[in-house]
Formats: structure tokens, C-alpha cells, sequence
């Protein structure tokens, strides 16, 4: 059976103007064949919702069922046909509709050769069903930080708000959620935005861009021209909110309609954000002057990124008609997400601080800037093709000691040679290098895990890497205590 188009329009209750721009076209799922490719969390849950809506649902993946562990277990319990190992694509049969995880790119052989006229990825699935109006938040860094802020400044502005995405529960997760609230605050990654096709943000934010996933995506030119999709289906009611000082966004921005507003941490935009006197400032449109939402000083994340990703989730907050004492409020209320720059714990006078999350080296730069005093740091990982030159150079320069793990550790240590940094230290484990750091370590030190690598080369994820460095952390807290 063919899948059918049905017109899904404004929401019932046709109050709200911004929510008839989000209508589009959603195909009727009860009968049709389904593939979900990828047994992860955005596997799972896209197999769940295509159940739910009466799809007949094949939910492969290319690994074997001992490899898949636990998540074999999880889609055996959902009740729908599964298959390992996807072989020659052609073999596994034709398909009204083809959702492919994200950690699977749709030039893999795997899925080059389907058979199915929608190919998508979950975002796009999702985004059919999407009742409220989609922010939508991409960047190399601070994608995870930008929605949560965003999202605590529209919950302050009395609207009800949804975090979902990449930030790790994917929006087919949320969309009966959804249906309750004002708001869907979309964390979307490069890998998600290469299979949408009618994806469309109301309000699309990218942060910006730095070389990363170069392994997935094969290019430079690749990896922008996928963050790049944020804007194709935006139309002059929509909005762009785009990083001034990046020109890797302003280049990635120019294939698209929507209307444009600018933060920036070096110059006024005529519409946008901006930091003057010590101060985050927006300007919109709208509002005939510029509003102050909070002092820098308030921010209580450290980094002069963090105030850039302030710049952009005020400006996206403003758009939506967040006020600006709500956004003031948000700001100095944040709790950080989990895993950036995390302070776990103070032994013998030495900080540990866990920014697991920087999972390339634009983002672990940033860490090694953003702390103060002498640094001891844990960095390496898996190999994603990008040079770690300019990282090597800067740890070079700001870390006493230098601990490195992973299938980077060789690269990062000639970088670190090459730019006469101190002699790094060659560590099997991540347990193993915690331990060397604490005994070089002196009090007043800070040991800091910015890894400027991905996870999956010893870790099932950067969260598992980050629990990994806590337990180590608290394990040598423990041997303090009883000393
Ligand atoms: N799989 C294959 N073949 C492959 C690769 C994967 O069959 O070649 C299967 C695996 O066997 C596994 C499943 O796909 O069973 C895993 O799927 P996945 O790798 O797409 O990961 P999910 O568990 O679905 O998690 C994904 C995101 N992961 C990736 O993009 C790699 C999560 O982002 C995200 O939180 C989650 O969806 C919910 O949206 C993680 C991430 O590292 C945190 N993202 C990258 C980043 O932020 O830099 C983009």
C-alpha cells in the first residue's frame, strides 16, 4: 500500500496564528509497511510511534543480536518483526516508508540500495505530527545547552514548552506531549537534518560551525551543506537566528527565505542580540527599543561561549514573545545539563571538573579557555577525521600535565610535541588516566576531562564516558576520606 497524504491543519482550537504556519502535509500511517533502521533510542521510539499509528513495522539493524545487547531484548518486547544484519538492501523488501537512525548515514551501503519513496529521518517523521510550532537548534556546540535554556525561558514566560532532539529523547518520543504545549524546542543534529524533507522551524537557531563528524559526512563542504538543510523549508514567516561572528553560518544561512535576526558577542545587529555594557541586550523587530534581559555577570555557566549560547536562546525567546524578566529569570535560575563542565568533586585540594560533552575540539578549546588556574587535562577519543592540531596547540600552552586516551592519543601527542607542549602521558583506561592526573596533581589544580573526541571508540556514549570519569572521581574521594 502507498502511503496517502492527509492535510493536517492548524490546531483545533485555531487560536494560535503560529501554530497554522507549522501545518503540513503528514502521510496516513494505519496499514502502511514501515522500515525503522537502527535499534537505538531513536530506533525504538520511531518503531513504537509507527505501531501506535497502525503501521506494519520491520525494525532492523546492521549489528548481530549478541553485539546489540539490551537493545535486542527492547525490540523483541515491542511486538514487531525484526532483523539483523541488513545484508543486501534490495533483500529486505519494499517499504511505504524508510526511518533511518541517525548514526547511519543514507550513503551507507545498507541504505543507499532501499526500496521506499520516503526515506527520513526521525525528525522529519516527527515533525509530520508536530502539533506546536518547532524551534529548532543546531550548531557543532551548544546545541544542548541553547534548548534547555530556551526552553526554562519560555516555561518562565508561562508557556508550555518541550526539550527534545539530539539533547537525547527523540521528539517521536514527545509528540503526545507535544499536543499539550506551546512549544517544541528541537535539539537537531547534522546526522538527523541529511534525511528531512518537509522539516520546517518556525524558528531555526544555528550556533555555529566548526570542523567535526568529518568520518560521517566526508567533507567540510558536506558537513555544512547538512546544517545547511536547517533552512530550506523556511519561508519568509519564519525566523533564522544566526551567529554574526561566524561565517561559516551566515554562508549556510544564505539558501534561505526566512526573516533573519543576529546575535553577536562583537557588534549591534539591527534585529537581534547583542552584550553592550556588560549586559545581554536584545532588539526585535517589533519592540521599538533594546531591551536588557540580564547582566553577564549572571550567567551561572562558565565560558564566553555560554554567554554567545545566552545571546541566542534571548533572541529566540524573544521572538516567540517571551518577556523580558522571564528571560532574565531563566537565565540566572539554569541548572547546567549534566556532563558540561561539570564540577564533580574537590580531592586533596584539586578540582575535577567532567566536560565530557566536548566531543570535538572547538568545543573542548572552549573548556580549557573557560577555566581558570593551572590545568591538568584528560582528552582523546575516537577518530573522526578532523585535524586536532589547533587543540594540541592550546593544550599545549594552558595544561601542566596531559593525559590522553583513545585512538586519537598518538595524534594529540605529536600536536602536543610539535607545539612544545609538556610530555603526555599514554593511558589504557579512562580510570587509569584520572588516577595519573590526581598524582601530578597539586592543590588549586583542576583536572579536566574535554575530551575533543567522540566516545564510541571505548564508551558506548560521551554520558557513559562522563559516569566513567565521576566514579573514578568519587572512587579517589572515597580513599581521601578514609585517610
Ligand atoms: N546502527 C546501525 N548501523 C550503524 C550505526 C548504527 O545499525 O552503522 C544502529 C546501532 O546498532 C544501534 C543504533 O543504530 O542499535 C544506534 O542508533 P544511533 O547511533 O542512531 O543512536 P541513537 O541511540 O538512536 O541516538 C541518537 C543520537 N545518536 C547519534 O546521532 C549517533 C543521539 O545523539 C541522540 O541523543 C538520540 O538519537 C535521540 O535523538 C548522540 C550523539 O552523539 C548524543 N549525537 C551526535 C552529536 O551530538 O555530536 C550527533
Amino acid at each position: 500500500m502507498a502511503l496517502t497524504q492527509c492535510c493536517v491543519g492548524p490546531d483545533a482550537s485555531g487560536r494560535s496564528p503560529v501554530r497554522e504556519r507549522n501545518a503540513v502535509e503528514r502521510p496516513r500511517l494505519a496499514g502502511a509497511r514501515a522500515l525503522v533502521v537502527g535499534m537505538g533510542r531513536t530506533g525504538l521510539a520511531a518503531a513504537r510511534f509507527l505501531v501506535s499509528r497502525g503501521a506494519d513495522v520491520l525494525l532492523a539493524d546492521t549489528r548481530d543480536a549478541a553485539e546489540l545487547g539490551d537493545k535486542w531484548t527492547e525490540a523483541q518486547r515491542l511486538g514487531v518483526a525484526t532483523r539483523c544484519g541488513l545484508g543486501d538492501a534490495r533483500s529486505v523488501g519494499a517499504f511505504d516508508l524508510a526511518v533511518i537512525s541517525p548514526g547511519l548515514p543514507l550513503s551507507s551501503p545498507a541504505v543507499a540500495g532501499l526500496q521506499a519513496p520516503e526515506i527520513v529521518s526521525e525528525i522529519e517523521l516527527a515533525s509530520w505530527f508536530c502539533t506546536a510550532p518547532i524551534i529548532a537548534v543546531a550548531g557543532t556546540n551548544g546545541k544542548g545547552t541553547t534548548s534547555t535554556l530556551l526552553g526554562d525561558m519560555l516555561t518562565q514566560a508561562g508557556r508550555r514548552t518541550v526539550v527534545a532532539g539530539n539533547i537525547g529523547s527523540p521528539l517521536i518520543e514527545n509528540i503526545e506531549r507535544v499536543r499539550q504545549s506551546s512549544y517544541a524546542v528541537v535539539e537537531v543534529s547534522s546526522f538527523q537534518l541529511e534525511g528531512i524533507k518537509r522539516f520546517r522551524p518556525w524558528v531555526a537557531v544555528l550556533l555555529n560551525i566548526t570542523p567535526d563528524h568529518l568520518d560521517y559526512h566526508r567533507s567540510l563542504e558536506n558537513y555544512v551543506a547538512a546544517k545547511a538543510r536547517l533552512f530550506r523549508n523556511q519561508t519568509s514567516t519564519d525566523y533564522a537566528v544566526l551567529n554574526a561572528d561566524d561565517e561559516r553560518v551566515l554562508a549556510a544561512a544564505r539558501c534561505g527565505r526566512a526573516r533573519g535576526a543576529l546575535f553577536s558577542m562583537s557588534r549591534e545587529p539591527a534585529v537581534g542580540a547583542f552584550v553592550s555594557g556588560g549586559h545581554i541586550v536584545v532588539k526585535t523587530a517589533t519592540a521599538a527599543d533594546p531591551t536588557t534581559v540580564c547582566a553577564v555577570g549572571d550567567i551561572p555557566i562558565a565560558g564566553r561561549h555560554n554567554v554567545a549560547n545566552v545571546l541566542a536562546a534571548a533572541l529566540a525567546a524573544s521572538l516567540c514573545g517571551a518577556p523580558a524578566d522571564a528571560i532574565g529569570n531563566a537565565v540566572r535560575g539554569y541548572q547546567p545539563p549534566e556532563h558540561a563542565l561539570e564540577r564533580v568533586a574537590v580531592v586533596g585540594g584539586v578540582t575535577f571538573v567532567n566536560d565530557t560533552k566536548a566531543t570535538n575540539d572547538a568545543a573542548a578549546m572552549a573548556a580549557l579557555e573557560a577555566v581558570t588556574g593551572p590545568v591538568i587535562l584528560i582528552a582523546g577519543g575516537k577518530d573522526k577525521g578532523v585535524d586536532l592540531s589547533a587543540f594540541a596547540a592550546l593544550s599545549a600552552k594552558k595544561a601542566r600535565a596531559v593525559f590522553l586516551i583513545g585512538e586519537t592519543a598518538e595524534a594529540i601527542a605529536r600536536g602536543l610535541r610539535t607545539a612544545g607542549g609538556p610530555t603526555p602521558a599514554l593511558c589504557d583506561t579512562l580510570e587509569e588516566a584520572v588516577k595519573q592526573s590526581a598524582e601530578v596533581a597539586r592543590p588549586g589544580d583542576t583536572v579536566l576531562l574535554a575530551p575533543a573526541c567522540s566516545s564510541h571508540d571505548m564508551f558506548v556514549d560521551y554520558a557513559d564516558r562522563g559516569r566513567r570519569f565521576r566514579d573514578a572521581v568519587r572512587a579517589l574521594a572515597a580513599v581521601e576520606r578514609r585517610s
